[in-house]
């Protein structure tokens, strides 16, 4: 989504907030609001260009360094990568007009080349824009180089900027070449080929400086329609109220010339259109070009109320790269994760990264990071793109899932991360148990339905239900792991889930409401998926505690009705008063299950109680 600002006009609050501002910049002594941290250094540099004959481009190039002066090494005071900014000077102008531009951005950490080609009367606009694109690329070239003064000291943002007729070409330049980031103008002028033309196909940043009383190149005829035609995601035009054309740069004779000899004159003064034009130039291109979100923030507060200028854009700077909103990481299974944020502005789109060991870099601005890609110190790209949430599918269960999204406008500036985290489920597996309790006990190894007052306590095959518990070699007393109300069937299997992280050998014991509780003869490895306990066998039961049927088969023993690991005369004493009062239904005493509790389940209690049966367990 795009959002469209336009000026409105000052009322006297605005003034004042205006009038606290330019007073603050006066105290801070510096026109942008910011410290000037480096000196200026200058080195000439002649590029030859293969693909055209070997063209020669003579080139002054002006960088952040710790003492001015010519050839003098890159600052060392810090080891950051500087943008590049190349410069195409105006119709008939020469590099040395500008040095307003190169005082006010190089000691600001900005490398500024300025291609000296097409001075002439009659110059080739075409040629020029190749130049600058040219060179900017060069720039590059010797940021890889060993043996140049600029080795890594070139950051990957690179922007054309011009005046007049280097304007239009660096609309040119940027039609041209992919690699450049920006675009920012001063007072462009229309070119042949055309700059308007060019624009609709330019969708990097740009920024549009104008003057208001430009008679050389109107801005009705030049800037505004670029403006215009633009397709930037971010772009700005700014009319410098009573500037014109000429004082954008420094004094020269020829442009002055032409500019003496139109209407309307300039209504400011040289220097305060230079102040204007910083005021501006700066912010925006630390916005941009390093992503800087207070600069961002001081250019568009300081737009808003600066009765200086009028302007269109339809962005903002301050807002584009905070961080998305409310990242959310919710496991979906145990091998899922989705996703979600609320973009910071609607439609802002989003990076989306994870890292298995917990350690995120950030995203190198201007880069466009595809899904798979690494980002510098630490992250895998997920995702990039207009979207809300995204599903991580393929993921280890119960395993920790780390995220951080970053949001990035159209330059590839990229926020700050925001951070989110989640488990994945554990992944179940199964346990199947093979178990038959003598209550129920019906010959060849099947069991009945217990019953209650009026039917079936249970639906389809099951015969009652069960609990299972998982205990440690260490400590028996206490269960690590409780599975209540399983269903046992008529054929005496039971079936349970258990968690992958469950992965210690243990005791596995079997209670049920009126039996005797039972456990494996040895703690079970649950480290497969698939796991089988067949506790018919009394070689797998602790202490062989089964009653073995005419059939071969190991029946649980049944009549524990108090369930307190004995069958003995309390066991009796419940039954008999239950059965005394002729009580029917789904109850503990009821020890055969068929609904009623009567002399059938105190003879069962009785057989065992003389046979002393006991629970054993480790
Ligand atoms: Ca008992
Ligand atoms: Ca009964």
């Amino acid at each position: 989504m795009r959002i469209f600002e336009k000026r409105s006009p000052m009322n006297p609050i605005s003034i004042r907030i205006w009038k606290s501002i330019v007073a603050a910049m006066a105290i801070s002594g510096s026109v942008s609001g910011y410290a000037q941290p480096f000196q200026t250094g200058h080195t000439s540099v002649t590029f030859n260009d293969p693909a055209r004959s070997n063209r020669s481009i003579a080139t002054e190039i002006y960088y952040p360094a710790d003492v001015a002066g010519s050839n003098v090494p890159v600052t060392l005071a810090v080891q950051d990568r500087f943008p590049v900014l190349v410069f195409g000077h105006g119709f008939t102008m020469t590099w040395s007009a500008y040095e307003n531009i190169w005082a006010g951005l190089a000691p600001q950490g900005f490398i500024l080349a300025f291609p000296k080609t097409e001075g002439s009367l009659f110059p080739s606009h075409s040629a020029f824009a190749a130049d600058l694109a040219f060179v900017a690329a060069q720039l590059q070239v010797l940021g890889q180089s060993s043996t140049s003064l600029f080795y890594q000291r070139i950051d990957s943002m690179s922007c054309v900027m011009g005046h007049s007729m280097g304007g239009g070409a660096a609309f040119l330049a940027a039609q041209q070449s992919p690699s450049i980031k920006a675009i920012a103008t001063l007072a462009a002028a229309e070119t042949s080929p055309s700059a308007i033309n060019a624009a609709a196909s330019i969708s990097i940043p740009a920024l549009l400086l104008a003057g208001g009383n430009d008679c050389v190149t109107p801005p009705p005829n030049h800037q505004i329609p670029m403006y215009n035609s633009l397709q930037s995601d971010c772009k700005t035009y700014i009319s410098i109220t009573g500037g014109s054309h000429c004082q954008m740069a420094g004094y020269n004779f020829y442009c002055a010339f032409g500019e003496a000899t139109c209407s309307p004159s300039p209504a400011i003064s040289r220097a305060q259109q230079h102040l204007v034009i910083n005021r501006y130039l700066i912010p925006w291109l630390q916005s941009i070009l390093k992503g800087d979100e207070t600069a961002g923030e001081v250019f568009d507060s300081t737009l808003r109320v600066d009765p200086e200028v009028t302007w269109l854009k339809n962005c903002i700077l301050c807002d584009q790269i905070a961080p998305p909103l409310n990242l959310s990481a919710m496991a979906t299974g145990s091998n899922l994760v989705e996703i979600s944020w609320t973009p910071n502005i609607p439609g802002q789109p989003v990076l989306l990264c994870y890292a298995p060991d917990g350690l995120f870099g950030g995203p190198t601005h201007g880069t466009v990071y595809q899904p798979g890609m690494t980002i510098p110190g630490g992250g895998v790209v997920l995702y990039a793109g207009h979207g809300s949430s995204y599903l991580h599918s393929g993921l280890t269960p119960a395993a920790l899932y780390r995220y951080m999204a970053f949001s990035f406008n159209g330059a590839f500036t990229y926020s700050p991360g925001i951070p989110a985290e989640t488990n994945t489920w554990p992944e179940n597996k199964t346990l199947t148990l093979n178990l038959l309790l003598q209550g129920l006990y019906q010959p060849e190894g099947t069991m009945r339905k217990a019953r209650n007052a009026s039917g079936d306590q249970y639906s389809g095959n099951i015969a009652d239900l069960i609990t299972v518990e998982f205990h440690t070699v260490s400590g028996y007393g206490t269960p690590v792991h409780i599975i209540e109300n399983t269903a046992l069937t008529t054929a005496g299997l039971a079936q349970v889930m258990i968690p992958a992280d469950l992965q210690q050998s243990c005791y596995i014991t079997v209670k049920h409401r009126n039996s005797i509780e039972i456990t494996s003869s040895a703690p079970v490895s649950l480290l497969s998926n698939e796991i089988t306990l067949d506790f018919t066998d009394p070689g797998n039961v602790f202490g062989a505690n089964l009653l073995v049927a005419a059939d071969g088969l190991g029946l649980i023993y049944s009549g524990d009705v108090n369930q307190d690991g004995y069958i003995d005369s309390a066991d009796m004493t419940q039954a008999e008063n239950a059965a005394l009062t002729f009580t029917a239904g789904y109850l503990p005493t009821d020890v055969n299950g068929d609904g009623n509790t009567d002399i059938a389940d105190m003879t069962l209690i009785d057989n065992n109680a003389a046979a002393f049966i006991n629970a054993a367990l480790p």
